[in-house]
């Protein structure tokens, strides 16, 4: 019989007050039963932020740097635990080990790095017009804390949001995928065993329809982190506008490589078959368009195709496995639409472009890496993102038309050019408007003190990762100091600062 595992409600691990639960199954092989998991009601979501706000009241007055050295403590707990929870979350989520390992570690480097931001949480002074005035800005937290997560990097994302919100003050109630709460679990756990105070986190699993709507609408929650679909970011941001909460907002990409002639073509292939096909092309940050010159286009696709051929699809748990499963059924499904739309758009199918059966193939949901060429920019699948193993590629005249095809999207995550020659890679970095540009690497692979987040329909203005995520989960308060002892007027007494010695 798997586990049964509950939600974290004021400290205590309790039953959703439905009654009801739901199985979470391994997306390689759906005979296993990973966990058992609550199935929370608009109650459970209530009782939960009702304990976040009590807890707030003492938490935002520990000191940052004593919340920190709570995280810190989890860091390393985490890095004790990390092969336990790297298998957890291949099983229940399908990515490879090394990926899943480095997942762990993405949370791992993310709560180091916010540790230290307890001994700075930096505001400033500033000079007044007026003579025996001082002022500053400082921040200070928000209150309670909606973190809405994704299953693609189902310890990673959770640490982005959750960690900075609670070293600056804030506590938190989390609601994870459906798909991937196994990770969401043992991330929580660490945090209580490390010492985050009873009601300071909350968890509690279930849909988005409902524990996710009752979250966001929420009168005490003041801030709303979360990562997903540009529809489902949609929704969010409006209902939080009208609601006059901060949302932060990290959605769909539909990031493009750009190979120019004098590029290593070597180097182009490997990291196009890692941006494109590493986590399944499961990844905000995926390549899923390669751009290339046409004076290398045709030596390109044969390497290109040559090397994904090699790529070996299985269970992630398996060390021979390159590529693992799609994460659900109706990922499966999309992903296999959007392989015959490419189909019916003309854009020519080099490789792949069907789901795997056979053998352990037909008890999980596996698909070809699938690679289009000819593509047309303004195709579908050049456009919208498909979030699973399909690149389109695109051959360009010239950098300007690989840059304008590339900015040719209504997302604007990730970018990356390959060459060898320094102008071209400047003007790439100037030109390309996304919020990540790598050189001749992929256009996976960030890093956590960087700031992270894209433009257009990717973000709304928001940078995780980097001391910025910072900015997403404290208010500004500007604060001003008389010491004058008389009534001293901004603007208005400004004869009085000549008179001053
Ligand atoms: C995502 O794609 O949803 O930069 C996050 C990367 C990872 C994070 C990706 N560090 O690819």
């Amino acid at each position: 019989m798997a586990e049964v595992y509950k939600n974290l409600i004021d400290g205590q691990w309790v039953e959703s007050s439905s009654g009801e639960v739901y199985e979470n199954r391994n997306p390689a092989n759906w005979d296993e039963v990973i966990g058992i998991f609550q199935k929370s009601t608009r109650e459970d979501v209530e009782a939960a932020v009702e304990a976040a706000q009590r807890a707030y009241r003492k938490w935002r007055l520990l000191p940052a740097p004593k919340r920190a050295e709570i995280i810190f403590k989890a860091a390393q707990m985490l890095v004790e635990r990390k092969e336990d929870f790297a298998r957890d979350e291949t099983r229940e989520m399908g990515k490879i080990l090394p990926e899943t390992r480095g997942d762990v570690q993405e949370a791992i480097d993310m709560s180091f790095f916010i540790a230290g931001e307890g001994r700075r949480l930096y505001g400033f002074t500033t000079p007044s017009e007026l003579p025996l005035k001082f002022q500053m800005s400082i921040r200070i937290p928000m209150g309670v804390a909606a973190i809405i997560t994704p299953w693609n990097f189902p310890m990673a994302i959770p640490s982005w949001k959750i960690i900075p919100a609670l070293v600056a003050g804030n506590t938190v109630v989390f609601k994870p995928a459906t798909d991937t709460p196994l990770s969401a679990y043992n991330f929580v756990k660490v945090l209580v065993e490390a010492g985050v105070p009873a009601g300071v986190v909350n968890l509690v699993t279930g849909s988005g329809a409902v524990v996710g709507e009752s979250l966001i609408t929420h009168p005490y929650v003041k801030v709303i982190s979360f990562t997903g679909s540009s529809e489902v970011g949609k929704h969010i941001g409006s209902k939080g506008a009208s609601l006059f909460k901060k949302v932060s907002l990290e959605m769909g990409g539909k990031n493009a490589q750009i190979v120019m002639d004098d590029a290593n073509l070597e180097l182009a292939v490997d990291g196009a078959t890692w941006g494109g096909f590493g986590t399944t092309g499961q990844r905000c940050t995926a390549t899923s368009r390669v751009i290339v010159h046409k004076k290398v286009y045709k030596k390109f696709l044969d390497m290109y195709v040559e090397r994904v051929k090699k790529l070996r699809v299985g269970n992630g748990l398996d060390p021979n496995t390159d590529v693992g499963p799609l994460i659900n059924e109706s990922q499966l499904n999309k992903v296999l639409s959007y392989i015959e739309i490419g189909k019916s758009e003309g854009a020519k199918l080099l490789i792949g472009g069907h789901r795997l059966t056979g053998g352990e193939y037909d008890r999980g949901w596996f698909v070809a890496p699938t690679i289009f060429a000819d593509v047309d920019p303004n195709m579908r699948i050049a456009q919208e993102e498909i979030f699973g193993p399909v690149v389109s590629v695109i051959p360009a005249d010239s950098l300007e038309h690989a840059i304008e095809i590339a900015n040719n999207s209504k997302y604007g995550l990730s970018s990356s050019i390959y060459t060898n020659d320094i102008k071209k890679a400047f003007i790439a970095i100037r030109d390309i408007y996304t919020g990540i540009t790598y050189v001749n690497a992929p256009t996976i692979g960030a890093e956590v003190h960087l700031p992270f987040g894209g433009v257009n329909q990717t973000g709304n203005g928001h940078r995780e990762g980097g001391h910025t995520v910072i900015d997403i989960f404290t208010e500004w308060k500007s604060v001003y100091i008389d010491f004058s002892g008389r009534l001293q007027r901004a603007q208005i007494d400004t004869d009085e600062i000549v008179k001053v010695e």
